[in-house]
């Protein structure tokens, strides 16, 4: 293989534990072939719309190189197109989505910005690999500058069905757009089978074997790769002091009581306050839950000057407020909501202190919180996922407990047979989840999706770029 180049919206340095799984899985394969990464540097400085000064940093043989925004292209590009359109339309929620705000142009000057920054950069047999709905044109960006190198695309969210996508004004452009692709990946079976629908409705493409599809003169590969977490890495991180600590904090803390666990960023698609219904029908409906289970439900600050994240966060204080103002005792109080970032390193020690994970978003691309979870466990005494059907991990969790999380009913119910299942079935799924985790950890998800790549190069030299 040649050279790895990542393109993301954000880059992490790979060396700082704190990057996470993505970054440490990244970094492997970028150290192996010398790579770089390539992003926005988080900085919105002064200057002309389309322009940016570089930075660079060396990373042991990794390279980082971030270009920072001007004030226009970071408010239309990133809160305006990606996270006030894009966003809300891929989690099936046309009704959020700010079509007015005409950031469209703002979006697609960007995407050049980083195209012409980049291409400077490029050797001839690099590989490309674009994450992510901030960045859907700039294959057709780079084509358009001469790149053709080959080059892969990975979706994080879900891709909805074709109706929904459809409903996006410029739609049929970011569909071209993907067509500048070698590879497209996505998180499930489900979304790609939605790209099969979309572009032969909508673009009439043909395809010329399973999972390869041809329109405007090229021809793309699709596939599911289901990305999973470092397990090792997150098993450590559930062995050191920091995790024990917090497990054995909540232990005793909560030694009369089950505690059920959410951690979630603070997001819409996240499905906060249908959960905090269904545990409130708990509460109502299975009096034996009051005073002997709590709700640890964090949220972490995310994307707070997009305007429907302060409605949800209002909407979530005062749907607390009310249900232990309602159900709470002296000594009790139903749910603990915390609205702020936990250490990384403690997360395992909360999982692990659990009997429930409450993982119900409306829609997730995948959610890796629900995985996280079921690694952290005691595999003696493990606790058990709620999970929702919407969420790309169930495709793969197949023994989580699933549910519809605008049922509230069906899931108190769901959370209720959680928090009474015995041992030995708890045994039993974890231990399945674990295997299909460890599986396909995020290695494999690398591995997997670059070995793709690496196959459409072969089948695809020569083929002409497409100017857009
Ligand atoms: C996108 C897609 C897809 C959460 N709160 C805290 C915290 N977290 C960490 C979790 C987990 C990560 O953030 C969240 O990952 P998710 O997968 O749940 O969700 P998104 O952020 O929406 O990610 C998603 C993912 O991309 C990967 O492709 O799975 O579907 O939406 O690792 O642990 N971490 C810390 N404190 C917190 O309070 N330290």
């Amino acid at each position: 293989m040649g050279r790895l180049v990542v393109v993301s919206n954000r880059v992490a340095d790979p060396r700082k534990t704190s990057a996470g799984g993505l970054a440490v899985a990244l970094s492997q394969a970028l150290q192996k072939t010398g790579g770089l990464w390539f992003g926005w540097s988080g900085r919105i400085e002064e200057g002309a719309p389309g322009e940016g000064e570089l930075h660079q940093q060396q990373a042991g043989p990794v390279k980082l190189v971030t270009v920072d925004l001007c004030r226009q292209d970071h408010d239309e590009y990133y809160l305006g197109y990606s996270n006030g359109v894009l966003w809300p339309v891929f989690h099936y929620r046309l009704d959020l989505a700010d079509f007015e705000a005409n950031s469209i142009g703002g979006y697609r000057r960007v995407n050049q910005l980083f195209a012409r920054k980049l291409v400077p950069y490029l050797l001839p047999d690099d590989v490309i690999w674009v994450h992510d709905y901030h960045l859907i044109p700039l294959a057709g960006e780079l084509r358009a500058l001469g790149c053709r190198q080959h080059i892969g695309f990975f979706l994080h969210i879900p891709l909805p069905p074709p109706q929904i996508l459809a409903a996006i004004p410029g739609h049929d452009w970011l569909l071209r757009g993907l067509f500048s692709y070698d590879l497209l990946g996505f998180q499930s079976q489900t979304d790609c089978d939605h790209f099969g629908r979309y572009v032969e409705v909508e673009a009439h493409a043909q395809q010329v074997e399973k999972g390869r599809w041809r329109a405007f003169g090229r021809t793309v590969q699709a596939g599911a790769f289901p990305i999973g977490i470092d397990v090792e890495e997150f098993e450590s991180l559930a062995r050191a002091p920091e995790a024990t600590d917090m497990y054995h904090r909540m232990k005793n803390e909560y030694s009369r009581r089950k505690l059920l666990v959410g951690v979630d960023r603070l997001d819409y698609s996240k499905g906060l306050p249908h959960r905090l219904r269904a545990f409130r029908e708990l509460l109502t409906k299975y009096p034996e839950t009051r005073d002997s289970a709590t709700l640890i439900q964090i949220a972490s600050p995310s994307r707070e000057d997009v305007s429907a994240y302060s409605d949800i966060l209002h909407e979530l204080e005062s749907l607390c407020g009310a249900i232990n103002g309602n159900f709470g005792e002296l000594d009790w109080m139903p749910v603990r909501y915390i609205h702020r970032t936990v250490a990384r390193a403690r997360l395992p020690g909360l999982y692990r202190a659990s009997r429930v994970a409450l993982v119900t978003p409306l829609r997730d691309g995948m959610n890796l919180v629900a995985k996280e979870f079921i690694v952290a466990q005691d595999r003696e005494d493990p606790g058990v996922l709620v999970l929702s059907r919407f969420a790309g991990a169930a495709e793969q969790l197949k023994e989580a407990l699933l549910v519809n999380p605008f049922d509230m009913e069906g899931t108190a119910a769901t959370i209720q047979v959680a928090l009474q299942m015995p041992l030995e079935e708890r045994r039993q799924r974890h231990q399945e989840l674990m295997r299909t985790i460890r599986q396909y950890d995020v290695q494999w998800w690398c591995d997997a999706f670059l070995q793709a790549l690496a196959k459409t190069q072969a089948q695809e030299t020569g083929t002409p770029w497409l100017r857009l």
